[in-house]
């Protein structure tokens, strides 16, 4: 089903306010999948805040228009006009009530926004302006009102009918039907609404909040998976108390439900009391979820519940300001799973996801600032660079004010904003206002795009026993933002002596020297930090903690990576000293070089992973981290021009060379992890897990390898295991995939969740034949193309974690792609838009894959009736030319 409008595009400066006030809204759904009856009743009254217009304008697509009444008198035809996106209600009095009928219909809805069918249930998804496709409505953010919702359907299909808020009434009608009414008491936008309806099973706890409120608490989800339910009740209740604790934020309804659907086009959805999640974020057992399932769970219950308070209870003005709530929210749910699990492995993913991920998005076509100043559709802009960079910003507010400054500042901004739809100034005058500080320079992260790089170089002078600390920061030109100002950077720092010792940093100025890391402003283009006591040259430890989301250049020399790496007291940095070790071999060392079969590499490196490897105090989850080379994304990231085979060959010679010259090593850590405890899903069991499974992927480049993978699966007793060994198999080609991939498929050919792994190792196997096994496997009984998940795992998992197969030199990896952005575009616009952007980075490649990319844009875009969301994605990258 195809939007109706043509391509228009809303600039974030041509705010108004909506010229009506809405008292309330009642809703009424008729349940059927072929045609659902809504009736809705709305009150409204002119708004005194806004420039007067005697229309009213509510928005509306894709949907029958039965009646229209207004004060009980239906209107006549030249009292309203209406066209596919919106009905207008001509010259109305200051204050009336609406009642309008629609029929809508969920069966026929394949974009999964709006009302849809997902198996036999029926529910919705209204974030951004999906809630226009299920009645006419002021279908925006700062429209905020109380909803009544009565639903009515036949009880033996659709026995539980759920909404947001209490249940308030209920009962049994003729004809085997029968009705819920449901009351949310606190005011939302129609973003937040939701409606299920269906046979669902439910498992149930109860949370008693910090002022008595005894909460209870729903998980519902299809029958059959009632016994994969109890991590998500635990994450829930888990963070229910996190937020008391941490920022003193209560629940403040009776209720608290979850469902669970395999249809669904992210990752979940916070709508009031009525959370509704992609089944992924949900269903778990050992058997079937793997450690990092476990941990998206965790993430994802949090983030939805803190959305109660930073999205629900304060929401957005507009969608402009989606990193309000997104960015804050993901802050939020990062420091949640930094109190449960560790903190600094936490650290270390998120850090490595941005870099990977956000960054290329902000040097791509799609550049934009974490409030952006305009888009076509809105669904396009949900992205790495609102969320992830968005928190990044956030975090940054907690390094400059501290944790104690950073809950001034949330209060203040609840105290302000309860209740009400605002802006990112909004939230920036709370913090600024609560700490008495001056946050105008800071407030520039929010307009502008790209990536900041900071260059930092240093002196020392014996003599004075001093050591200068020289940053620059310069931010490259974006897709269309040319000029770009300084930034306020908050950069941490410490010094280190050769033997690996921590100096106490005291800056000339100063009088002694408080710590020995420290935070240092960076707000011109250039400064200077002098350090003074430093007895013999230091080793720079920069960046600790990632303290903001740049790029540094700095020439550490191999000796200095190595102090950093053993020594240093930050995580990150010693993580960081890992990785630039491993990238200075397979870039510079390694890269474009004939490789011998001597397998020789810089001593480095090797010392850097013999002492990894021997080393029994740290997390074994942060030495997996150490040990897993930067991705081929990233590294081509470092490069002019990206050289998707070469980067290939020479990162897997790296590691080959590393598991040949360290077998021993790998063999001896893998065993000893092999037989330590049972499974369990606690934090320490999940490391021990992690540096096993990265031992396994070394020892795969060896002759041991598919012996152990296999001797892995077998006799494995959990996902993370069976998974890490299937993929090893599959992905070194050994004799032993083939059979192994059947067997799987044969044990969990019904299981969905399951299956998607299943599409995924073949799906990023770097291979340049792997086109033509994805292309078969779109016939496969459990691919469907009407699934986000499943497109996910094989079409996207291809094209966006495969460079080796997506890139293959032919250009048939790109042709199937296309093809498949196409025939999904028609079905599902904004799942397309998000595989579309596979093709964003089409310029960083040599000249053939170039115009071979660009080919295949150019054939999307001239697709007849391509939708508002594919097109904005398609005619940006073509909009941004590499000049030759
Ligand atoms: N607000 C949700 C994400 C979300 C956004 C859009 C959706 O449909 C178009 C669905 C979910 C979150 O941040 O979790
Ligand atoms: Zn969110």
């Amino acid at each position: 089903m195809k939007k109706g409008a043509v391509s228009k595009t809303v600039y974030r400066e041509k705010y108004t306010p909506f010229a009506w006030n809405l008292d309330d809204v009642e809703l009424r759904f008729d349940i059927d999948p072929d045609s659902t009856r809504v009736v809705s009743v709305l009150r409204m009254k002119r708004n005194p805040a806004a420039q007067p217009d005697s229309d009213i304008r509510l928005d509306g697509q894709q949907m029958e228009l039965l009646s229209i009444a207004m004060n009980d008198r239906d209107l006549t035809a030249e009292e309203y006009s209406k066209d596919e996106d919106r009905l207008i209600i001509h010259n109305a009095p200051d204050a009336c009530t609406l009642t309008i009928e629609v029929l809508i219909k969920p069966q026929e809805n394949t974009a999964l926004e709006g009302l849809y069918l997902s198996g036999d249930f029926l529910l919705t998804q209204c974030e951004a302006e999906g809630f226009r496709k299920i009645t006419y409505f002021p279908d925006r953010p700062d429209v905020m009102t109380r909803f009544e919702v009565t639903i009515t359907a036949d009880q033996r299909r659709y026995p539980v009918l759920l909404s947001n808020g209490n249940i308030v009434n209920s009962g049994q009608l003729e004809g085997g039907r029968h009705w819920v009414r449901w009351m949310d008491p606190f005011v939302k936008p129609s973003y937040l609404f939701a409606l299920v309806a269906g046979d669902l099973a439910h498992l149930e706890d109860h949370f008693i909040t910090s002022s008595g409120r005894d909460v209870t608490l729903r998980v519902y989800v299809e029958h059959e998976n009632i016994d994969r339910c109890d991590f998500a009740m635990k994450s829930l209740i888990n963070s229910m108390n996190w937020d008391e604790e941490r920022f003193d934020l209560e629940y403040d309804l009776d209720i608290y439900n979850i469902v669970a659907t395999n249809d669904f086009n992210m990752g979940a959805m916070e709508n009031k009391s009525l959370n509704i999640f992609n089944s992924k974020y949900v269903l778990a057992r050992p058997d079937t979820a793997t450690d990092s399932d476990y941990q998206g769970i965790e993430g994802v219950i949090g983030h939805e519940y803190f959305h109660n308070w930073t999205g629900n209870r304060v929401t957005c003005r507009d969608w402009f300001q989606l990193t309000l709530k997104e960015g804050l929210t993901v802050f939020r749910d990062q420091e949640f799973s930094s109190d449960m699990q560790s903190r600094a492995v936490k650290r270390i993913r998120d850090a490595r996801d941005l870099r990977s991920r956000q960054f290329p998005e902000d040097a791509g076509p799609m550049s934009h600032p974490i409030r952006p100043d305009r888009y076509i559709e809105v669904n396009n802009f949900y992205t790495m660079t609102v969320y992830q960079k968005g928190a990044a910003i956030i975090r940054m507010y907690h390094k400059l004010l501290g944790e104690d400054g950073f809950q001034k500042g949330m209060k203040l901004y609840f105290e302000r904003h309860d209740g009400q739809a605002v802006t990112c100034d909004d939230f920036l005058s709370a913090m600024s206002d609560a700490n008495g500080v001056d946050l105008s320079l800071f407030g520039r992260w929010y307009g502008q795009s790209g990536t900041p790089e900071v260059t930092a170089s240093c002196d020392y002078d014996a003599e004075k026993a001093s050591f200068t600390l020289h940053l620059s920061q310069h931010t490259p030109p974006t897709n269309n933002q040319q000029d770009k100002l300084a930034l306020l950077i908050p950069f941490e720092v410490g010094l280190l002596s050769p033997a690996g010792e921590e100096y106490p940093l005291q800056l000339l100025e100063e009088e002694s020297a408080p710590a020995t890391s420290r935070l240092l402003l960076l707000e011109q283009e250039e400064q200077s930090f002098t350090f003074i006591n430093i007895p013999v040259r230091p080793v720079p430890s920069l960046l600790r903690d990632f303290s903001a989301p740049v790029k540094l250049h700095y020439s550490y020399s191999v000796s200095d990576l190595t102090v950093l790496m053993a020594h240093d007291s930050d995580a990150f940095v010693r993580w960081e000293a890992a990785q630039l070790l491993a990238q200075g071999e397979i870039l510079g060392n390694q890269l474009g070089q004939p490789q011998t079969e001597e397998l020789q590499l810089d001593q480095g490196l090797v010392e850097a992973f013999r002492t990894l490897l021997q080393d029994r105090h740290t997390d074994p989850a942060l030495l997996a981290e150490a040990m897993i080379l930067p991705g081929e994304e990233y590294l081509g990231e470092q490069m002019a021009e990206v050289d998707v085979d070469g980067i290939h060959a020479a990162r897997r010679y790296v590691k080959r060379c590393l598991a040949d010259t360290l077998r021993p090593l790998f063999m001896s850590r893998y065993k000893e992890l092999n037989d330590a405890a049972p499974y369990d899903n606690s934090s320490a069991s999940m490391a021990r897990r992690s540096l096993k499974n990265v031992c396994l992927s070394y020892l795969l480049e060896t002759e041991d390898g598919a012996d152990l993978a296999q001797a892995q699966l077998s006799s494995s007793d959990n996902m993370t295991d069976s998974l890490a060994a299937l993929l090893g198999l599959v992905w070194s080609g050994a004799a032993a995939a083939g059979p192994a991939l059947e067997e799987f498929e044969q044990r969990w050919r019904n299981d969905a969740l399951v299956m998607d792994k299943w599409f995924v190792i073949q799906a990023t196997k770097p291979d340049p034949d792997t086109v033509r096994i994805v292309r078969s496997l779109l016939d496969h009984h459990a691919f469907s193309i009407n699934n986000p998940n499943k497109v996910r795992s094989l079409i996207g998992a291809f094209a966006m974690a495969n460079p080796t197969g997506f890139h293959v030199v032919d250009g048939s990896g790109y042709s199937f792609h296309a093809d498949q952005v196409i025939a999904l575009d028609a079905l599902n616009p904004q799942v397309a838009a998000r595989m579309a952007a596979a093709f964003n980075p089409w310029n960083r490649y040599d000249k053939s894959r170039r115009s071979l990319m660009k080919a295949e844009l150019e054939r999307i875009s001239t697709v007849d009736g391509l939708s508002p969301d594919v097109f904005e994605i398609v005619s940006t990258a073509l909009g941004m030319e590499k000049p030759e």
